[in-house]
């Protein structure tokens, strides 16, 4: 008797597409395509110490940021792959100061569009942190066999179709959600299959971790920093004080607090005023996911899945996690 007994992202993600009887598959393919850009970025990501991959670029994206060179390789790799999904009409990222637009004739009779952090957290990767890529799928505005427009990438959250985060961290996860639950799948990379290993995902409803650049305390609203202080206080009965972990990198930040439950936020300080990070390719896709595993994702005051972006860099304070825990912050900065 063999040991197969495994689900591959492939099987699960043609299984799902049953789920929905007028289905073309056009989702199936697009999804499977990032997949694999992702083994790919993983692979490069894996010998960062040993190639001529790591430091800066010498270039800066379009945040005035230095661009480290695989942030550079994983954004080509991501636009090539979904270009060669031929259900792809356009791309937009942290990288580009533009969307782009796929003009091939293929490309522009497709339906989705995707926004992306190609590489998150690339600051961190001189010194062995985790980092991952994010993605989020809309369905185009713009009737098909047009080319797509800045329109199609500035829809409220709440419409996309899917999204999804990898982390290349200890071992190599991708978690993904289409609104119907999520999923984590493990690259085993003995076979070079991402394999279901943590099936419908669901966040405790409060947690014991709180996740937050505390350098920035003093220039905190003042409705953040008293959560924190709630957060350290001592309270046997509510299981206080909580502990404090920070990786620094968005995608690790929140897959520990979603899986163990905990609260992350990056509010609005002096320095940022609008918040650091960026709701089209950031918030809106981990907001997605956070909700679907039963958490909350707030700027504060409203859902971030409810916000009409205005411009495709648009930066945010971010709130999300457990739904007890962001429901209590939201209440505080009231
Ligand atoms: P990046 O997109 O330039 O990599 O920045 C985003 C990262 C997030 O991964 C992380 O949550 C945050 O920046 C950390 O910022 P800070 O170093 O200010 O705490
Ligand atoms: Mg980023």
């Amino acid at each position: 008797m063999s040991s197969y007994n495994i689900t591959s992202l492939n099987d699960f993600i043609i299984r799902k597409q049953k789920d929905f009887p007028y289905a073309k598959g056009e989702l199936t393919s697009l999804l499977h395509h990032i997949g694999t850009a992702a083994k790919m970025v993983n692979s490069k990501v894996n010998k960062a110490g040993l190639v001529e991959i790591l430091g800066e670029s010498g270039t800066l994206n379009v945040q005035n940021e230095e661009q480290q060179k695989l942030d550079k390789y994983a954004d080509e790799v991501f636009i090539d792959a979904l270009l060669a999904s031929g259900e792809c009409c356009g791309f937009a990222s942290e990288e580009n100061q533009n969307e782009i637009v796929f003009t091939e004739t293929f490309a522009k009779n497709s339906n989705y569009v995707v926004c992306m952090d190609p590489l998150d957290g690339s600051s961190n990767i001189d010194v062995n942190v985790s980092v991952g890529s994010i993605f989020s799928i809309f369905r185009r505005t713009s009737p098909r066999g047009s080319e797509v427009t800045l329109s199609d990438f500035l829809q409220e959250g709440s419409r996309q179709v899917a999204a999804g985060y990898v982390i290349y961290g200890s071992s190599t996860m991708l978690v993904y959600t289409t609104g119907r639950g999520v999923n984590g799948f493990t690259l085993d990379p003995s076979i070079g299959e991402f394999c279901l290993s943590h099936p419908d995902i669901t966040s405790p409803k409060r947690g014991k971790q709180y996740s937050v650049n505390e350098g920035n305390y003093l220039k905190f609203p003042e409705g953040v920093k008293k959560y924190i202080k709630y957060c350290q206080e001592i309270d046997k009965s509510t299981e206080r004080p909580y502990t404090s972990r920070y990786v620094g990198s968005l995608v690790s930040d929140i897959h520990r607090n979603m899986l163990r439950g905990g609260i992350f936020m990056y509010p609005s300080s002096e320095s940022y005023p609008q918040g650091k990070l960026r709701l089209v390719y950031e918030c809106n896709p981990i907001a997605f996911i956070v909700e679907q595993a039963g958490g909350m994702a707030s700027n504060g005051r409203s859902r971030i899945l409810d916000i009409i972006p205005d411009a495709l860099h648009q930066r945010t304070s971010f709130y999300a996690g457990s739904e007890d825990m962001v429901a209590r912050l939201e209440g505080m900065l009231r």
